[in-house]
């Protein structure tokens, strides 16, 4: 297939057009609007003609990084002070929707570096490692990782195996991290290790530094336009001041990846609202049987569905929304949000690509690419099931990972 055929094809549909069955968009300020749009316009014109292509090449644009930052996509929930967007989290989760509205890859690249490498520097960092690290991500001429996952620890990242000893005047760190995404393009990665007492901690890794590299993952079917990598340590001397002062314990990490789950709810929503609006416009444009699909009472019980389900999920973000805000919402609260959504997206997808019959298959249409990609989302951050374990532990009380 002529990725420019397709390019031509999808620039001539509005992909934009926006799915509020319930007026949630009454619910936003002004301002909450205002940057929906702009990220919405910067996705239009620098993600979507191109994105098919990147997809099928398995190709990571990395002058993307640089146009991330120049919109105010990496860190809009740190504050201004360190480069950061000082914005709420109902602004950081819009962003994230029109981003992977465009591709969940694109979305990984930009909440990796605002949720889990500017966060826990602003949040644990010293005053001047934010100084250091946090205008530079900010602006895009930085990118970062975020090395928690482990060949032989995924879900349970307790368990981690990656290590380091105090050296007197450094650190020496050794171990390996897998499924890193950016981990290829990164400048800088924040590392997740044991120090001699078993505790976790979290370093600031720069690429340079002798002994740490990052091999890249071949062969994924999924967020092919994201890359990722391993990080591989052996002997890595870290000067000591890249350690990050304010947090140990699994606690740390963990509170990053509630910023970054919350992101993933919203994000799961921009893909099924652009899996519907194609579906829907297909249905009113393909004819069988001498009528537009779209007439036929199966496909219209698909689009109802779609519409139904996206919209509680809107529902869902929103209220998490105000919660995280507040500084209230819990972490089964934000497992809800991405265990619903990400499945509901993905669901929307198989659904949409059904409505579209044999071009479903083709990089015509996003579904199929939302699909592959939502494969990927539905099992980082946390899998479905080990987020229906985390309810579950706060429903009962009792944990049941092991
Ligand atoms: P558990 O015993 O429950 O907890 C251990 C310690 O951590 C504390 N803690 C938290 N603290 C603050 N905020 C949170 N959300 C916290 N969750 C846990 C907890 O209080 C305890 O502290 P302490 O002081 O008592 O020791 O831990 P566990 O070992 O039983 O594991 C629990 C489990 C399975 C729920 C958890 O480990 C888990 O969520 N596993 C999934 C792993 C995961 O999500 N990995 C994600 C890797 S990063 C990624 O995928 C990025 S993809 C990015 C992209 O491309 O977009
Ligand atoms: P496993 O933990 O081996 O799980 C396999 C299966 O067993 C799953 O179905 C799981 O639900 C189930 N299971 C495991 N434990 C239990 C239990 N107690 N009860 C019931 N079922 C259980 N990690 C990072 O640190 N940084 C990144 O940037 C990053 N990016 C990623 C990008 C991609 C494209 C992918 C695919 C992964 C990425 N990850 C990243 C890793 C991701 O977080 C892990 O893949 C995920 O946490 C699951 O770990 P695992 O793959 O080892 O699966």
């Amino acid at each position: 297939m002529n990725p420019n055929q397709v390019n031509a094809k999808s620039s001539k549909q509005d992909m934009f057009e926006g799915v509020d069955f319930y007026g949630v968009d009454d619910l936003l300020t002004e301002e909450h609007i205002l940057i929906r749009s702009s990220i919405r316009d910067f996705v239009k014109k620098e993600i979507s003609p191109n994105i098919e292509r990147w997809s099928q090449e398995g190709h990571f644009p990395s002058e993307i990084v640089k146009k991330f930052g120049d919109v105010g996509a990496f860190g809009p929930q740190i504050p201004d002070t360190y480069g950061g967007g000082g914005l709420d989290y109902i602004s950081y989760g819009l962003i994230m929707q029109e981003i992977e509205r465009g591709d969940s890859g694109m979305r990984s690249t930009a909440s990796v570096q605002g949720s889990l490498v500017m966060y826990p520097i602003y949040k644990f960092g010293s005053e001047e490692q934010k100084r250091k690290y946090l205008p530079k991500l900010a602006a895009g001429e930085m990118l970062g990782c975020f090395g928690l996952t482990e060949p032989d620890h995924g879900s349970n990242p307790s368990g981690m195996v990656t290590h380091f000893k105090d050296m007197g005047d450094h650190l020496l760190l050794n171990g390996a991290k897998m499924w890193i995404s950016n981990a290829p393009e990164a400048d800088v990665a924040v590392v997740w290790a044991k120090n001699e007492e078993g505790r976790i901690h979290g370093l600031i890794v720069e690429r340079g530094m002798k002994g740490f590299s990052t091999p890249t993952t071949h062969g994924k079917w999924s967020l092919r336009a994201s890359c990722t990598g391993e990080l591989v340590f052996d002997n890595v001397k870290v000067p000591k001041e890249n350690l990050l002062p304010g947090k140990s314990g699994l606690g740390a990490p963990m509170m990053c990846l509630d910023s970054a789950r919350y992101g993933i709810a919203w994000g799961a929503v921009g893909a099924a609202m652009d899996c519907y609006d194609a579906a829907r416009r297909y249905a009113m444009e393909r004819i069988q049987f001498d009528k537009p699909i779209g007439s036929f009472q199966l496909v219209q019980k698909k689009l109802a569905e779609m519409l139904t389900e996206i919209t509680k999920a809107q529902l869902i973000n929103w209220k998490l929304g105000k919660m995280m805000n507040e500084g209230k919402a819990t972490t089964a609260q934000i497992s809800l949000a991405k265990r619903n959504n990400v499945a509901m997206a993905l669901e929307i997808a198989r659904e949409a690509r059904q409505i579209h019959g044999g071009m479903g298959i083709t990089g015509e249409y996003p579904m199929m690419r939302h699909m592959m990609n939502l494969e990927s989302v539905i099992t980082y951050e946390g899998t479905h099931d080990i987020h229906l374990l985390i309810l579950g532990h706060a429903i009962t009380g009792i944990p049941a990972f092991k």
